[in-house]
């Protein structure tokens, strides 16, 4: 006699095109931006901020591309942060002072500074952005030494 099976109907959540099929599930996505985003809620200097953010395939702190990017990134922000508080985000000027390179290696054009880190200290010692909370979330350039919260995406594989 044969025995009886049971069938597994396994009930799939249809591909929906307001998410991305490797955005994690405790990230945000944004369609209009393509951005999958996840806020921390902890506090850490920028190798480790970096070091957690790459523990998901394609992750690493969120690159800003441009102003639509940084809009949502801020609305996000609003959303949440109350009283504001400085957010790591991709970026480094470590190989040729000034000139902004990805995490994907491609230059970062898009930079949204705020009215304070033209003209602090020299910033050669300053090769990292950061979002200022005070201006509105605009970038600043510093060390990475401190602990701050950070901003972690996975791109589209
Ligand atoms: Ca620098």
């Amino acid at each position: 006699m044969l025995a009886q099976q049971s069938i597994a109907i396994s009930v799939g959540v249809l591909p929906n095109s307001d998410t991305l099929s490797n955005c994690p599930d405790d990230y945000t996505y944004n369609r209009k931006t393509n951005l999958c985003v996840k806020m921390s809620t902890d506090i850490l200097n920028l190798n480790a901020a970096k070091s957690k953010c790459e523990s998901f395939e394609n992750g690493g702190l969120v690159t800003i591309r441009n102003h639509n990017q940084h809009d949502f990134i801020v609305q996000e922000l609003a959303k949440i942060m109350n009283p504001p508080e400085p957010f790591y985000i991709d970026g480094t000027d470590e190989a040729e002072e000034g000139k902004f390179i990805g995490k994907d290696g491609k230059e970062i054009t898009y930079l949204d500074w705020d009215s304070i880190s033209q003209m602090d200290m020299p910033h050669e010692a300053q090769d990292f952005l950061c979002l200022n909370p005070t201006e509105d979330y605009k970038y600043e350039d510093v060390d990475g030494t401190r602990a701050y919260r950070y901003i972690c995406e996975v791109v589209s594989k």
